[in-house]
Protein backbone atom coordinates (compact mmCIF):
# COMPACT_ATOMS: atom_id res chain seq x y z
CA UNK A 1 0.00 0.00 0.00
CA UNK A 2 0.99 3.38 -0.68
CA UNK A 3 0.68 5.90 2.15
CA UNK A 4 -1.19 9.12 1.13
CA UNK A 5 0.26 12.89 2.82
CA UNK A 6 -2.36 15.35 2.18
CA UNK A 7 -0.89 18.78 2.10
CA UNK A 8 -1.71 21.70 4.35
CA UNK A 9 -0.38 24.71 4.30
CA UNK A 10 -1.09 27.60 6.72
CA UNK A 11 0.46 29.71 4.69
CA UNK A 12 -0.64 32.86 2.84
CA UNK A 13 1.36 32.28 0.06
CA UNK A 14 1.73 29.05 -1.05
CA UNK A 15 1.78 27.94 -4.96
CA UNK A 16 -1.67 26.53 -4.60
CA UNK A 17 -3.30 26.38 -1.50
CA UNK A 18 -1.96 29.22 0.50
CA UNK A 19 -4.67 31.48 2.09
CA UNK A 20 -7.36 28.79 1.56
CA UNK A 21 -7.31 27.73 5.11
CA UNK A 22 -6.63 31.38 7.01
CA UNK A 23 -7.83 30.64 10.31
CA UNK A 24 -6.67 27.90 12.48
CA UNK A 25 -10.10 25.90 12.58
CA UNK A 26 -10.67 25.88 8.94
CA UNK A 27 -7.03 24.59 8.79
CA UNK A 28 -7.84 21.86 11.45
CA UNK A 29 -11.23 21.64 9.33
CA UNK A 30 -9.15 20.28 6.12
CA UNK A 31 -6.74 18.45 7.58
CA UNK A 32 -9.54 15.83 9.21
CA UNK A 33 -11.42 15.96 5.70
CA UNK A 34 -8.39 14.67 4.14
CA UNK A 35 -7.89 11.81 6.83
CA UNK A 36 -11.89 11.59 5.93
CA UNK A 37 -9.93 10.87 2.44
CA UNK A 38 -7.79 8.21 3.41
CA UNK A 39 -4.84 10.37 4.24
CA UNK A 40 -2.57 8.58 6.20
CA UNK A 41 0.14 11.77 7.24
CA UNK A 42 -1.41 14.97 7.17
CA UNK A 43 1.83 17.69 6.33
CA UNK A 44 1.56 21.17 8.11
CA UNK A 45 3.44 23.46 6.44
CA UNK A 46 4.01 27.85 7.20
CA UNK A 47 6.70 28.72 4.92
CA UNK A 48 6.03 28.55 0.72
CA UNK A 49 9.27 26.93 -0.66
CA UNK A 50 7.94 27.75 -3.85
CA UNK A 51 10.51 28.99 -6.08
CA UNK A 52 11.61 32.31 -5.41
CA UNK A 53 9.37 32.41 -1.99
CA UNK A 54 11.16 34.88 1.05
CA UNK A 55 11.92 32.98 4.42
CA UNK A 56 9.40 33.38 7.16
CA UNK A 57 10.71 34.35 10.00
CA UNK A 58 10.86 31.85 12.54
CA UNK A 59 8.00 33.48 15.30
CA UNK A 60 5.89 34.02 12.50
CA UNK A 61 6.15 29.93 11.23
CA UNK A 62 5.50 29.12 14.64
CA UNK A 63 2.30 31.07 15.61
CA UNK A 64 1.05 30.06 11.83
CA UNK A 65 1.53 25.88 12.68
CA UNK A 66 1.61 25.35 16.50
CA UNK A 67 -1.79 25.84 17.36
CA UNK A 68 -2.81 24.18 14.29
CA UNK A 69 -0.88 21.10 14.74
CA UNK A 70 -2.12 20.53 18.12
CA UNK A 71 -5.48 21.14 17.49
CA UNK A 72 -5.15 18.80 14.67
CA UNK A 73 -3.58 15.93 17.10
CA UNK A 74 -6.01 16.24 19.78
CA UNK A 75 -8.82 15.91 16.72
CA UNK A 76 -7.28 13.33 15.03
CA UNK A 77 -6.38 10.76 18.36
CA UNK A 78 -3.87 9.45 16.75
CA UNK A 79 -6.05 8.07 13.28
CA UNK A 80 -3.41 10.00 10.79
CA UNK A 81 0.32 10.53 11.57
CA UNK A 82 1.37 14.98 11.32
CA UNK A 83 4.39 15.73 9.28
CA UNK A 84 5.68 18.92 9.79
CA UNK A 85 7.14 20.75 6.88
CA UNK A 86 9.94 22.99 8.28
CA UNK A 87 13.75 23.78 7.21
CA UNK A 88 13.93 25.20 11.22
CA UNK A 89 14.85 23.71 14.22
CA UNK A 90 12.84 25.50 16.85
CA UNK A 91 9.40 25.01 14.66
CA UNK A 92 9.90 21.29 14.45
CA UNK A 93 10.92 20.83 18.02
CA UNK A 94 7.59 22.89 18.62
CA UNK A 95 5.44 21.19 16.31
CA UNK A 96 6.63 17.54 17.95
CA UNK A 97 5.75 18.65 21.06
CA UNK A 98 2.44 19.31 19.30
CA UNK A 99 1.97 16.34 18.16
CA UNK A 100 3.59 15.99 15.13
CA UNK A 101 6.06 12.57 14.81
CA UNK A 102 7.48 13.39 11.49
CA UNK A 103 9.77 16.20 10.27
CA UNK A 104 9.48 16.47 6.48
CA UNK A 105 13.14 18.74 5.86
CA UNK A 106 13.28 20.18 2.97
CA UNK A 107 16.65 20.89 3.80
CA UNK A 108 17.61 17.22 4.46
CA UNK A 109 20.05 19.10 7.63
CA UNK A 110 17.34 18.26 10.91
CA UNK A 111 18.11 14.78 11.35
CA UNK A 112 19.90 15.69 15.07
CA UNK A 113 16.31 16.61 16.12
CA UNK A 114 15.20 13.36 14.43
CA UNK A 115 17.62 11.46 16.12
CA UNK A 116 17.09 12.80 19.59
CA UNK A 117 13.12 13.21 19.81
CA UNK A 118 12.62 9.65 17.96
CA UNK A 119 10.53 11.37 15.46
CA UNK A 120 10.49 10.25 11.67
CA UNK A 121 12.22 12.20 9.04
CA UNK A 122 12.07 13.08 5.30
CA UNK A 123 15.23 14.04 3.85
CA UNK A 124 14.86 15.96 0.23
CA UNK A 125 17.29 16.94 -2.21
CA UNK A 126 17.70 20.84 -3.46
CA UNK A 127 20.15 23.13 -3.76
CA UNK A 128 20.87 26.36 -2.08
CA UNK A 129 17.07 28.26 -0.91
CA UNK A 130 13.93 28.67 -2.41
CA UNK A 131 14.62 32.28 -3.45
CA UNK A 132 17.62 31.60 -5.28
CA UNK A 133 17.67 28.03 -5.90
CA UNK A 134 16.34 27.78 -9.94
CA UNK A 135 19.70 30.24 -10.58
CA UNK A 136 21.30 26.37 -9.06
CA UNK A 137 19.86 24.45 -11.25
CA UNK A 138 22.34 22.54 -12.93
CA UNK A 139 23.86 19.18 -12.86
CA UNK A 140 26.32 16.92 -15.13
CA UNK A 141 24.37 14.01 -14.18
CA UNK A 142 21.03 15.01 -11.79
CA UNK A 143 20.00 11.38 -11.48
CA UNK A 144 23.44 10.69 -9.74
CA UNK A 145 24.22 13.87 -7.97
CA UNK A 146 20.49 13.30 -6.23
CA UNK A 147 20.94 9.56 -5.84
CA UNK A 148 24.14 9.91 -4.19
CA UNK A 149 23.02 12.72 -1.84
CA UNK A 150 20.13 11.13 -0.62
CA UNK A 151 22.37 7.62 0.67
CA UNK A 152 24.66 9.98 2.06
CA UNK A 153 22.23 11.78 4.24
CA UNK A 154 20.15 9.06 5.18
CA UNK A 155 23.61 7.25 6.03
CA UNK A 156 24.39 9.67 8.51
CA UNK A 157 21.01 10.20 9.87
CA UNK A 158 20.81 6.45 10.87
CA UNK A 159 24.52 6.14 12.27
CA UNK A 160 22.93 9.14 14.51
CA UNK A 161 20.02 7.18 16.00
CA UNK A 162 17.22 8.38 13.22
CA UNK A 163 15.17 5.32 13.35
CA UNK A 164 12.57 6.24 10.31
CA UNK A 165 13.28 7.59 7.08
CA UNK A 166 12.09 8.48 3.95
CA UNK A 167 14.22 10.58 1.02
CA UNK A 168 12.50 12.61 -1.89
CA UNK A 169 14.36 13.58 -5.05
CA UNK A 170 12.57 17.18 -4.64
CA UNK A 171 10.79 17.94 -7.51
CA UNK A 172 11.01 20.90 -8.85
CA UNK A 173 13.37 22.28 -6.04
CA UNK A 174 16.39 23.75 -7.98
CA UNK A 175 15.14 21.19 -11.20
CA UNK A 176 13.98 22.73 -14.49
CA UNK A 177 10.88 20.65 -16.41
CA UNK A 178 13.75 18.54 -17.95
CA UNK A 179 15.31 17.14 -14.46
CA UNK A 180 12.41 16.54 -13.31
CA UNK A 181 11.31 14.66 -16.26
CA UNK A 182 14.91 12.78 -15.61
CA UNK A 183 14.13 12.02 -12.35
CA UNK A 184 10.62 10.98 -13.15
CA UNK A 185 11.42 8.65 -15.50
CA UNK A 186 13.91 6.88 -13.41
CA UNK A 187 12.01 6.84 -10.40
CA UNK A 188 12.14 2.62 -10.37
CA UNK A 189 15.73 2.89 -10.24
CA UNK A 190 16.08 5.63 -7.64
CA UNK A 191 13.87 3.41 -5.72
CA UNK A 192 15.83 0.65 -5.92
CA UNK A 193 19.23 2.00 -5.69
CA UNK A 194 18.78 4.28 -2.42
CA UNK A 195 17.60 1.31 -0.07
CA UNK A 196 15.40 3.76 1.70
CA UNK A 197 12.14 4.04 1.42
CA UNK A 198 10.99 6.86 -1.12
CA UNK A 199 8.59 10.02 -0.68
CA UNK A 200 7.87 11.95 -3.89
CA UNK A 201 5.74 15.76 -4.18
CA UNK A 202 4.84 16.36 -7.52
CA UNK A 203 1.26 17.59 -6.88
CA UNK A 204 0.17 20.50 -9.40
CA UNK A 205 3.39 21.25 -9.41
CA UNK A 206 5.17 24.30 -12.01
CA UNK A 207 6.55 21.22 -14.61
CA UNK A 208 2.92 19.44 -14.69
CA UNK A 209 1.69 22.84 -15.67
CA UNK A 210 4.33 22.72 -18.38
CA UNK A 211 3.69 19.62 -19.78
CA UNK A 212 -0.63 20.05 -19.94
CA UNK A 213 0.70 23.52 -22.14
CA UNK A 214 3.49 22.27 -23.78
CA UNK A 215 5.03 25.54 -23.22
CA UNK A 216 7.82 26.23 -20.50
CA UNK A 217 6.70 30.24 -20.33
CA UNK A 218 2.88 29.11 -20.00
CA UNK A 219 2.03 26.68 -17.88
CA UNK A 220 -1.53 25.52 -17.18
CA UNK A 221 -2.73 26.94 -13.79
CA UNK A 222 -2.47 25.47 -10.73
CA UNK A 223 -6.47 24.50 -10.79
CA UNK A 224 -6.02 22.72 -14.36
CA UNK A 225 -2.72 20.30 -12.58
CA UNK A 226 -4.91 17.75 -11.52
CA UNK A 227 -4.37 15.15 -14.05
CA UNK A 228 -0.69 15.28 -14.58
CA UNK A 229 -0.54 15.04 -10.90
CA UNK A 230 -2.63 12.31 -10.50
CA UNK A 231 -0.38 10.68 -13.50
CA UNK A 232 2.50 10.83 -11.16
CA UNK A 233 1.48 10.11 -8.21
CA UNK A 234 0.09 6.61 -10.21
CA UNK A 235 3.34 6.16 -11.81
CA UNK A 236 5.05 6.76 -8.36
CA UNK A 237 3.31 4.33 -6.71
CA UNK A 238 3.41 1.59 -9.67
CA UNK A 239 7.60 2.45 -8.63
CA UNK A 240 7.37 1.37 -5.39
CA UNK A 241 7.37 4.76 -4.13
CA UNK A 242 6.21 4.45 -0.02
CA UNK A 243 4.47 8.17 0.19
CA UNK A 244 2.98 10.62 -2.20
CA UNK A 245 2.36 14.23 -0.70
CA UNK A 246 -0.70 15.61 -2.74
CA UNK A 247 -3.38 18.50 -2.74
CA UNK A 248 -5.75 16.22 -3.63
CA UNK A 249 -6.40 13.39 -1.54
CA UNK A 250 -9.53 12.00 -2.45
CA UNK A 251 -8.58 11.53 -6.16
CA UNK A 252 -4.89 10.15 -5.44
CA UNK A 253 -6.71 7.71 -2.96
CA UNK A 254 -9.43 6.64 -5.76
CA UNK A 255 -6.72 6.68 -8.41
CA UNK A 256 -4.26 4.83 -6.02
CA UNK A 257 -7.30 1.56 -5.65
CA UNK A 258 -7.12 1.18 -9.61
CA UNK A 259 -3.43 0.18 -9.69
CA UNK A 260 -3.52 -2.02 -6.35
CA UNK A 261 -2.22 0.62 -4.45
CA UNK A 262 -4.77 1.08 -1.79
N1 LIG B 1 7.10 20.21 -2.02
C1 LIG B 1 6.66 21.34 -1.42
C2 LIG B 1 6.76 21.50 -0.03
N2 LIG B 1 7.27 20.53 0.74
N3 LIG B 1 8.22 18.39 0.96
C3 LIG B 1 8.66 17.26 0.40
N4 LIG B 1 9.17 16.30 1.17
N5 LIG B 1 8.62 17.06 -0.95
C4 LIG B 1 8.12 18.00 -1.80
O1 LIG B 1 8.13 17.77 -3.02
C5 LIG B 1 7.63 19.22 -1.25
C6 LIG B 1 7.70 19.38 0.17
C7 LIG B 1 6.06 22.43 -2.26
O2 LIG B 1 4.67 22.29 -2.33
P1 LIG B 1 3.61 23.12 -1.45
O3 LIG B 1 3.83 22.89 0.01
O4 LIG B 1 2.26 22.80 -1.93
O5 LIG B 1 3.88 24.63 -1.83
P2 LIG B 1 4.57 25.84 -1.07
O6 LIG B 1 6.01 25.51 -0.91
O7 LIG B 1 4.32 27.01 -1.98
O8 LIG B 1 3.90 26.00 0.28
Amino acid sequence: MTLVMGVLNVTPDSFYDGGRWAGPDEAVAHGLAMVAQGADIVDVGGESTRPGAQPVPVREELRRVVGVTRALAQCLGGRARISIDTRKWPVAEAALEAGATIINDISASLWPLAAASGAGWVAMHMRGEPATMMSLARYDDVFAEVRDFLVARAGQAAEAGVEEIWVDPGFGFAKTTAHNLVLLARLPELVAAVGWPVLVGISRKRFTGVLASGREDEPAPVQDRLEGSLAGAVWAMSCGVEVVRVHDVGPTVDAAKLVGAR
